[in-house]
């Protein structure tokens, strides 16, 4: 067998979302987030799915840490829905939904798995989008407020906090392509709500200056845009969306300023005055948290109107059950970016994975030799940029368990722990199973011919 190739230090985790795997969203006093009202509105989920029973995690949540100790999880990233704690999002707070969080964390940490809980992972409180949501000027307080909060509940428990999950993707598929909640299409909504997220990560992370102790970052959806020939109009068409996808959120967080090309290409939608603002909200953060899962192909052909981004449709030999692309050196080159543009800030890859079609299981064990492949490759990217000195800290992967893949319901399997979603029994997949192995050998099993 060869020598492990990640330091000891490197935290192995897995990934997972409150509405994504709860069930049970109305529990114990809870109150309702636009998830919920979202699903439950026909012919918005495949298959009218919803997050009523999910992967039942609130009553399971025990059964499930054991199995991510057989993995030999360090850290476990999950989400605290916010309407659990507060139903009205402000105000009173909800006992039993703090209690819930607490003591998954006290389980976790009885089996010698670092909690990593992100506090806004898309399940905004029905009653904050009744006041307008991302788009009151007033979110960034809610959102602090709420941190404030759970910072003071839990982080004497806590070692890393996350803000907020892909903030774009609530600005941009929440907002403007309507295809996740709230389901909104409006140019003018989409950058308002993501600079109200900005500057709700902003007033958090400077509550937790006052009242927390340990480390608190941002998970961003980075993924490189490469033009599809090298003519001058696809390597100009894949700048901007590099910009809008990229730079726009890494600006922002790692150098508190909005990159000067990205008002214009909004045009009138654009708030005024958002530079300013940003700059004097302070913005930082101790890590940032990249979540991977593909790259961006781009022509100038295949443009959408501005700003919206598009891709060439990737080659289908090489496209998970999303249809996204198979390209690992994509992980490699965005966190490479992350050491050469931003200063090597400590970074976690806070999701990677790939939903595939799997096989019915046989003999109690689900064959996804598709994963496992996705999994290898993409671990030893991570590999390559630790070698190329970035400062990577960990590696979670998306997900622990087949969940609601949001607008695709569950339909669209992530989990390296498949779930029966009819009975809930969890099921190994072959993927896990590698998995356990990465972890234990600290990467010595990837290396070839090991
Ligand atoms: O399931 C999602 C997750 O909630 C956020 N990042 C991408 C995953 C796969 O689509």
């Amino acid at each position: 067998m060869s020598e492990p190739i990640f330091p000891e230090s490197f935290l192995w985790g897995a990934a997972t979302s409150a509405y994504q795997i709860e069930g049970q969203p109305l529990a114990d006093g809870a109150g309702p987030s636009i998830w919920h009202r979202f699903a439950h509105n026909p012919g918005r989920i495949a298959n009218g799915d919803s997050g009523d029973l999910a992967c039942d995690h609130y009553h399971r949540y025990r059964d499930d840490i054991a199995l991510m100790s057989e993995l030999g999880l360090g850290v476990y990233r999950f989400s605290i829905a916010w309407g659990r704690v507060l139903p009205e999002g402000r105000g009173r707070v909800n006992q039993p939904g703090l209690d819930f969080y607490r003591r998954l964390i006290d389980t976790l940490l009885e089996h010698g798995i670092q909690p990593m809980p992100t506090l806004y992972h898309w399940d905004l409180p029905c009653a904050l989008y009744d006041r307008g949501g991302w788009l009151a000027p007033d979110s960034p307080g809610w959102f602090a407020d709420y941190a404030e909060l759970v910072f003071r509940a839990l982080d004497d428990r806590v070692p890393i906090w996350i803000t907020l999950n892909e903030p774009w993707i609530t600005a941009m598929l929440g907002h403007l392509d309507g295809s996740l909640a709230p389901g909104h299409r409006d140019l003018f909504e989409a950058p308002q709500v993501a600079h109200h997220q900005l500057l709700a990560h902003a007033a958090a992370v400077a509550v937790y200056r006052g009242v927390g102790r340990h480390q608190i970052g941002i998970a961003l959806n980075l993924e490189p845009q490469h033009p599809a020939t090298p003519s001058d109009a696809d390597r100009a068409a894949a700048t901007r969306q590099d910009l809008i996808l990229n730079r726009w959120f890494l600006d922002a967080v790692l150098c508190g300023r909005y990159p000067d090309e990205l008002p214009g290409l909004f045009g009138p939608a654009w708030p005024e005055g958002a530079e300013l603002e940003l700059v004097g909200a302070g913005i930082q953060t101790d890590f940032v948290g990249v979540n991977y899962y593909s790259r961006g192909l781009v022509s100038a052909a295949h443009q959408a109107p501005a700003p919206y981004v598009s891709r060439v449709p990737p080659d289908p030999s090489r496209v998970t059950a999303m249809g996204w692309e198979i390209h690992p050196p994509g992980l490699t080159e965005i966190l490479c970016r992350l050491k050469d543009d931003y200063g090597n800030p400590p970074v976690y890859v806070t999701e990677n994975g790939a939903a595939f079609a799997d096989p019915p299981p046989l003999d109690g064990e689900i064959a996804d030799p598709e994963r496992i492949d996705y999994l290898r490759t993409h671990i030893r990217a991570a590999h390559d940029a630790l070698r190329a000195g970035v400062d990577l800290r960990g590696y979670l992967v998306w997900s622990l368990l087949d969940n609601f893949e949001w607008a695709e319901g569950y339909a669209k399997r992530f989990g390296i722990i498949g779930v029966d979603h009819q009975t809930q029994q969890r099921i190994p997949k072959q993927s896990a199973r590698f998995y356990r192995e990465v972890i234990r050998s600290r990467g010595a099993s990837l290396v070839p011919g090991a």
